[in-house]
């Protein structure tokens, strides 16, 4: 009877879009390799009986699946990576002998990934947080993993604290939520008990913290790293990634509707654009300097919640990395890419920055306890592209077995493929400084500034940034359900810049200010403005790169929706359509145009600015439709360029739009698609207030 019955299971004609296999190698296996007849019904003992043990194919099939699941990063759990190159711009074997600097124009392999620290895996991404960029150069001599975040200072000086600042940001242990945010009283307790973290905060109450994506951040690697050159000559060095689409962040009322419209926002843009071959670039550069200057420098050089400001010491471009593919497949690479501080290269060393340090620990270990063998080495992705030779053995999935007799050293057989020897010359070799004290535990005097940085970092933002991080701490603190705890921050901002702490006081509704939180050492404000700092001063200068998102509806002209894609186009941009349904609309001339995006499916949040190109007909009917509203509206409070037509009248009414236009308004009856891009490489209008 079994055999006779067709009854598959699966529901409907599967048509062109599922055909049986054409020939043999498209026949499903078990992973033994046995073909598979029927993957769709187990095997039982009769039509309605109990499934067999026996089933091997089911058995196999299920195993597998309980058992897909690797431990999360215990931080920057969600992350998205991509393959690219890293291209020298010139032969700098004068400041270090690594490999890959050494010939103009040679390019190197790259993998990327980028992340959020606090939430999970499945966690949105326009979460407010650091953003960690851990490039992986596979090099000539070896991988060199420069594991860093887009903010190029820390919250802690010494690694021992680190779980401590990871358990306090992530969510509370009993409710286990918040999930992704560090807007509890948790976190805030232990940043104010902290007050090395004081200028890291300003970092992430400002915009950086919630960056337009990938594509529009820098990256830095944070410590101070050694360069040697083959003359044994030493410098310091830190490195910075630089995007070529200049600084972009979102508002942080935007973020917030962006993770409910699309908690996919920076992984669908990296994606987006990659597939579409506008391939994100960033430039790599350090920042050189001597023994001289670390004596010198107003801080220590090994304090990593300290900046060298640009204008102190200037970053020197060396090259560029440029992505240009998306992974074949997410868990192979992107999961399984183990990332490692101390895999650094000959030319390259580390300083002894006691976070620095006690990362080389932490990322090795880590990795054994994720991917769950010392082989994880072998897993593609993280196997370096030159040869590796040595006599490691063994051990769970070991999948590059040596041949031969030899498996130690010294040994007496004569040298070879099979039998490799450490070379005095060639091999790595670390900075030969001298290292002499007591043991203790210890941190250092010279790391006991902690405010004259943030307040840097404030006065170099402009009045619009500056709201922004006023308006952050105010969200963030009163999230906190402990007075106390708000308090104590205030006490701290009351060190960065007292106007600041009085507006967030005020904004908390605090009846009197707290007390000045004891400084270790008194900050000094003598530091220069760092225009480098504010992502304002340095934003985009083109809407290449950007998208547009144009609400429209049937019977718009087809001169002017023509002219508009036309324009972007040449400007490199990217758009979308929304409309009444995602079939699309027909032109006033007729013609059929797709649609990307329904209209609450597609809300403003998710472009950088909008054209609502409605005709009267079509605005009467968006009129009353809350999500069309919501679509202006939001582009209005998130200070977004709004390009529009007369018939979008009714629709702008209904808002009382009419009376609050503004010059981020530009009319595309009167204007010309050519000025209205002109206009939209301006990040935004921040004029509205
Ligand atoms: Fe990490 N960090 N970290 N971190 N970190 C990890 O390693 C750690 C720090 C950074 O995309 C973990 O593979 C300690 C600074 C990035 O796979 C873990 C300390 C910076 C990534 C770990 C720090 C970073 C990690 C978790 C204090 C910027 C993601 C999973 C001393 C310079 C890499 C993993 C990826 C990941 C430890 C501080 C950047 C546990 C102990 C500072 C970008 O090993």
């Amino acid at each position: 009877m079994a055999e006779s019955f067709k009854y598959t299971g699966n529901k409907g004609n599967g048509g062109e879009l599922h055909q049986l296999p054409a020939d043999e190698s498209e026949i499903m296996t078990t992973a033994q390799g046995c073909p598979i007849s029927d993957d769709q019904n187990s095997l039982k003992a009769g039509a309605r009986g109990p499934t067999l043990l026996e089933d091997h194919i089911m058995r196999e099939k299920i195993f597998h699946f309980d058992h897909e699941r690797i431990p999360e990063r215990v931080v920057h759990a969600r992350g998205y990576g991509a393959h690219g190159y890293f291209e020298t711009y010139d032969d700098f074997s004068d400041i270090t002998c690594a490999d890959l600097f050494q010939r103009k124009g040679e390019q190197t392999p790259v993998f990327v990934r980028f992340s959020t620290v606090a939430g999970n895996k499945g966690s949105p991404d326009l979460a407010r947080d650091v953003r960690g960029f851990a490039v992986k150069f596979y090099t000539n001599e070896g991988n060199w993993d420069l594991v860093g975040n887009n903010i190029p200072v820390f919250f802690i000086q010494d690694a021992i604290k680190f779980p401590d600042l990871v358990h306090s940001a992530k969510q509370e242990p009993d409710r286990a939520f918040p999930q992704a945010q560090t807007a509890h009283d948790n976190f805030w307790d232990f940043a104010s008990l902290s007050p090395e973290s004081v200028h890291m905060l300003m970092w992430i109450m400002s915009d950086r913290a919630i960056p337009r994506s990938f594509r529009f951040m820098e990256g830095f690697g944070v410590h101070t790293f050694k360069l040697i050159n083959s003359k044994g000559e030493e410098k310091y060095v830190k490195f910075h990634w630089k995007p070529k689409c200049g600084l972009q962040s979102v508002v942080w009322n935007e973020a917030l509707k962006i993770n409910g419209a699309d908690p996919d926002f920076h992984r669908r843009d990296l994606w987006n654009t990659i597939q579409a071959g506008d391939f994100p670039e960033w430039e790599l550069g350090v920042q050189i300097f001597d023994q001289e200057f670390a004596d010198n420098f107003e801080f220590d050089v090994f304090d990593a919640t300290k900046i060298i400001p640009e204008e102190q010491v200037p970053v020197t471009i060396v090259g560029k990395m440029v992505l240009n593919r998306m992974v074949d497949n997410f868990f192979a690479e992107t999961e399984q890419v183990a990332f490692c501080t101390q895999n650094i290269v000959p030319g390259i060393d580390f300083t002894p920055d006691p976070l620095l340090q006690g990362r080389n620990f932490s990322y090795l270990d880590t990795q054994l306890k994720r991917l769950g063998s010392p082989n994880f080495t072998q897993i593609p992705i993280n196997a370096p592209r030159c040869p590796m030779r040595h006599f490691q053995q063994d051990g769970h999935m070991a999948m590059q077995n040596p041949k031969g007799r030899v498996n130690y050293e010294p040994n007496s057989w004569s040298q070879g493929e099979d039998n490799p020897r450490a070379c005095p010359a060639h091999g790595y070799k670390s900075s030969s400084q001298p290292i002499e004290g007591d043991k203790l535990r210890y941190r250092s005097e010279t790391f006991a500034d902690h405010y004259s940085q943030a307040i840097q970092f404030y006065k170099s933002q402009t009045p619009v940034e500056q709201t922004h991080i006023r308006d952050a701490f105010i969200f963030e603190l009163s999230k906190v359900e402990t007075l106390a705890i708000r308090e104590r921050v205030v006490s701290h901002l009351r060190n960065v810049d007292e106007a600041l702490a009085t507006a967030v006081a005020e904004g908390l509704g605090f009846e009197e200010m707290p007390d000045k939180a004891e400084a270790a050492m008194a900050p000094r404000d003598d530091l220069m403005v760092s225009d480098k700092l504010s992502i304002l001063k340095n934003g985009p200068s083109t809407f290449k790169g950007r998208k547009l998102g144009i609400f429209c509806c049937s019977g718009v002209e087809d001169e002017l929706l023509e002219g508009l894609l036309q324009s972007l186009k040449a400007e490199g941009a990217m758009y979308e359509i929304v409309a009444p349904t995602v079939h699309g609309i027909k032109t006033a001339g007729g013609k059929h145009i797709k649609g990307n995006q329904v209209i609450d499916g597609g809300p403003s949040v998710l472009y950088d600015a909008v054209a609502v190109l409605l005709t009267e007909e079509g605005a009467k009917a968006q009129a009353k439709v809350p999500e069309a509203k919501d679509f202006v509206m939001d582009a209005f409070a998130h200070n977004k360029f709004i390009g529009y037509i007369g018939g979008t009248k009714p629709l702008f009414d209904e808002l009382n739009m009419t009376s609050k236009m503004d010059g981020g308004f530009v009319d595309l009856d009167s204007k010309t698609a050519d000025d209205f891009i002109a206009t939209l490489r301006n990040t935004r209008y921040w004029q509205r207030g």
